[in-house]
């Protein structure tokens, strides 16, 4: 009866308690849970990262020196084409009394210069036979420069000295 009512009280009371321990120790087990996860590093020191080894510092490469830029040097332009040289023609003397052209045979571009030089103390001319051209007088030790439009083989003389003969040849 009463008896029985209150062994079925205590009972439930003893059921009671055990569920609250249960639950209390369910509870510090899931605090303690909880600090585990995320407070266990509160406090303690920090872990070490691991992600990033330490790496010995390589030193920093040194450059290997550039090679200066010479490797394949410009090919210097090619010259321009001399400037024409003159054909000498030299009026020399010969002998005692005589004179002579030399080159007696000569060729020359047309257009190009011809330099007449009179090594002598005698005056000279160079004309051609035809009459194509006439130096005009060429005073001792001088130097004229005549030029020749036209193709063709001319011979000429010196009008002062008409043994003087020579032949020119303007190509
Ligand atoms: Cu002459």
């Amino acid at each position: 009866m009463g008896v029985g009512d209150g062994s079925v009280a205590a009972s439930v009371v003893t059921r009671c308690v055990r569920i609250e321990v249960n639950c209390k120790a369910i509870a510090a087990v899931i605090v303690g849970l909880m600090l585990a996860a995320c407070g266990g590093s509160v406090g303690s020191v920090p872990p070490t990262a691991t992600s990033s080894p330490t790496s010995t510092p390589t030193a920093a490469p040194t450059p290997s020196p550039t090679p200066a830029p010479n490797a394949t040097p410009t090919p210097a332009p090619p010259p321009p084409p001399p400037p024409p040289t003159a054909t000498v023609l030299k009026i020399v003397r010969v002998g005692a009394y005589s004179y002579a052209f030399s080159p007696v045979m000569l060729s020359i571009r047309h257009g190009a210069p011809l330099t007449v030089t009179n090594t002598t103390a005698a005056p000279h001319t160079m004309t051609a036979d035809g009459g194509a051209f006439n130096s005009g007088t060429v005073s001792p030790n001088s130097t004229i420069t005549m030029t020749f439009s036209t193709p063709g083989t001319f011979p000429y003389h010196c009008q002062i000295h008409p043994y003087m003969t020579g032949t020119l040849t303007v190509t």
